[in-house]
């Protein structure tokens, strides 16, 4: 054995705090003292402590839902991981997070997925993050054999390999996916030849045997630094208990359980040191007892505070970071089409901040699908990605970056596809600021193109943001015209949380007034583009410019155009409630307008702020109307595409109609 007694010893006291810990949460959730779910690591010691002696300051670790091991092997207070568990506010993530989710910034731990093989992109998205800031750092992707088959985690190995990222896959490879075995799941003889497929090098080692694992950590550090490339360790070993608290194994049997319990990686090594005689026995049991009465100690402590709990008022800190950005109308205007404003606003943030990044498909030479990168590639050229087609992978990548302060603005081709992208919004950009209570902020920008009328049919049309206004977490800006696209893309960009940018098609190619650099636009803030007196049209995004249209109709038609007042939304969460109040209180009728179709649409949210503002209401002196796109897909052909979404005589009519001309 070539560790000195120091580290060897250090060794034994991780995989001995993490076994006393893990033993502890077993029997408090038997005693039902603790609630919801765990994963015990229990004869899972041997890598978390190979891990921990081998990483370096800087270095990042994603642990898996089994995450308590490495947790205590990076650093973290066994005090602040039970508070965690029992919920407490004294806990790594003041109880917002519990057993999946303990972040620890301090320690290089920005907390778990408990979506499985969804960290192995965030870990991806942190190598990358290193890398872009030229850190010789790397980061540790921890991931189970059951995650092995899923999708992103082939995504995340193929952009890992053609973008040399420092990044170190360690795979325990414990033989089960909760009850199903590797031999029914995983198609193919070995788990490495999935990293190898993409030109990565991976090597298994006996994930029981402590200075196997070492030294496999050890050289794959090495490795990914000198080599720039990325690394794939699968460590074979077992899980003692079942898969979480309820698991009573049927599907193992008792042999294969005890044939591992005699493997189980802390006697091993302890036999190691003693027959080496790097340690005593008596030194072996001193340690022993000091590692079980400290994690004794620690959690009586916890113990004693575990009702201590976050007020349900401060929760609401936690879901969006309020730092203000500085906001200015600029005088100086030149005219630009929507999809030049859009780049104007890519170009003057990466050229004043080089941690802002933009990733997607084709966006380089070719100039991205809807030509709005242009030839950004030649200006920024450290600064651009193209990915591989490969959404879920990259998406959650840049929500991993953005934990070391990268502000990726990721162009998702089509809005459409931004169901593949779902785990990356619904799941980690939106939560990771309140699972890790305020530790880390998600400042991404994803950018959809959305909407209809350019003949691409079902797949390529629609109007999604109803999907994305319900998750608290996530802001949604729909701006009307090529000015706000570029002054609330540049707010966006600068805001310290994630923002979906819908970007309409047809937004492309408007031309209009766009200020200049330091034009930025506040998010959140809706705007009365036109005063008027008796009819609120409240609309956002390319429907605005159909409002916008009805007063040209008024005025053609000889009609009163003052009747009118269109309220651009610009942000629809957080939504400016306010704007819309004072619109209607003042013209006593309202009609919503947008292209997504009407039921459960976000119109909805907009006729129920409207009602449930007592004194709005009893103003009213019309029902509020919706003109909504239809409850269908939208169709291909031109002419039915048209008819499906609202149409401008509708819109003339219904308003003559609610005003009684
Ligand atoms: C995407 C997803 N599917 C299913 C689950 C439920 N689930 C939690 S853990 C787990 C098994 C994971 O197995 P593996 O990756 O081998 O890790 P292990 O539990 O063995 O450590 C499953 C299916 C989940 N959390 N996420």
């Amino acid at each position: 054995m070539q560790l000195s007694k120091k580290k060897a010893m250090k060794a034994l006291e991780i995989m001995l705090n993490s076994r006393y810990f893990e033993q502890q949460i077993s029997s408090l959730f038997q005693k039902n003292i603790m609630h919801g779910t765990t994963h015990l690591n229990i004869g899972q010691e041997a890598p978390q402590a190979a891990l921990a002696l081998n990483l370096k300051e800087g270095d990042w670790i994603v642990p898996t839902h089994r995450c308590h091991g490495y947790t205590i092997a990076s650093g973290s207070s066994l005090y602040k991981m039970f508070s965690e568990m029992f919920g407490s506010s004294h806990g790594l993530s003041k109880g917002l997070g519990g057993s999946m989710h303990m972040s620890d910034k301090n320690n290089f731990n920005p907390g778990s997925s408990a979506v499985v093989a969804s960290g192995v992109a965030l870990a991806a998205g942190l190598s990358f993050a290193l890398k872009h800031k030229k850190q010789e750092n790397i980061a540790v992707a921890l991931l189970g054999d059951g995650a092995t088959n899923r999708g992103v985690v082939h995504e995340i190995m193929n952009i890992s390999s053609i973008w040399d990222l420092p990044l170190l896959y360690l795979l325990e490879n414990n033989g089960y996916g909760m009850s199903s075995s590797v031999k029914q799941m995983v198609a193919g003889n070995n788990l490495t030849d999935r990293a190898k497929v993409f030109n990565i090098k991976a090597i298994s080692v006996d994930g029981n045997d402590f200075e196997q694992v070492y030294n496999a950590i050890y050289h794959a550090r090495k490795y990914i630094i000198e080599e720039n490339k990325p690394f794939l360790i699968e460590c074979k070993t077992y899980r003692y208990n079942g898969h979480s608290k309820s698991d009573p194994c049927i599907y193992r049997t008792r042999e294969e359980e005890s044939y591992w319990l005699s493997r189980c990686p802390i006697k091993n090594f302890t036999k190691k040191l003693i027959d080496n005689k790097i340690a005593t026995k008596e030194e072996i049991d001193i340690l022993n007892k000091a590692c079980e009465k400290l994690v004794l100690e620690e959690l009586n402590k916890a113990e004693a505070v575990k009702d201590d709990l976050l007020s349900v008022d401060s929760l609401k800190s936690f879901v969006f970071d309020e730092t203000k950005i500085e906001t200015y109308e600029s005088k100086k205007l030149h005219r630009a089409l929507g999809r030049e404003a859009i780049r104007e606003a890519l170009l003057e943030e990466s050229q004043r901040d080089s941690n802002v990044v933009v990733l997607g498909e084709d966006i380089g030479l070719y100039g991205g699908c809807f030509k709005v990168t242009g030839d950004l590639y030649s200006h920024i050229p450290n600064q651009l990605f193209e990915t591989p087609v490969s959404e879920e992978g990259f998406a959650n990548l840049a929500v991993g970056a953005s934990l070391l302060g990268i502000r990726s603005v990721v162009e998702i081709m089509y809005g459409d596809f931004s169901t593949l992208i779902s785990d990356a919004l619904i799941n980690h950009a939106s939560k990771i600021r309140f699972m890790s209570a305020g530790q880390f902020n998600c400042p991404v920008v994803f950018r959809l193109p959305m909407g209809c009328g350019t003949g691409h049919g079902a797949q390529h049309s629609q109007s999604l943001e109803a999907m994305f206004t319900n998750i608290p977490g996530l802001k949604v800006v729909a701006p009307s015209s090529p000015r706000k696209a570029k002054a609330l893309l540049k707010a966006s960009i600068r805001d310290n949380n994630p923002v979906v940018f819908l970007e309409h098609k047809l937004l492309y190619q408007i031309e209009g007034e766009v200020g200049d650099e330091s034009d930025i636009f506040e998010l959140g803030k809706a705007s009365i583009i036109k005063e008027g007196t008796s009819i609120s049209l409240i609309s956002y995004g390319y429907s605005t410019n159909v409002c916008l249209k009805i007063v040209e109709l008024f005025k053609e038609s000889n009609l009163d155009e003052n009747l009118i007042e269109i309220v651009d939304l610009n942000t629809l969460s957080p939504l400016d409630k306010k704007t819309i109040l004072q619109s209607v209180k003042k013209t006593h009728k309202a009609i919503i307008v947008h292209e997504a179709p009407l039921s459960s649409g976000f119109g909805s949210e907009i006729v129920a702020t409207i009602c449930e503002d007592e004194e709005t209401f009893s103003l009213l002196e019309k029902p509020i109307i919706r003109i909504c796109g239809k409850d269908l897909p939208i169709p291909f052909s031109l002419e039915l595409e048209k008819s499906v979404v609202p149409i401008e005589s509708e819109i003339f009519n219904k308003v003559k109609k609610l005003l009684e001309l």
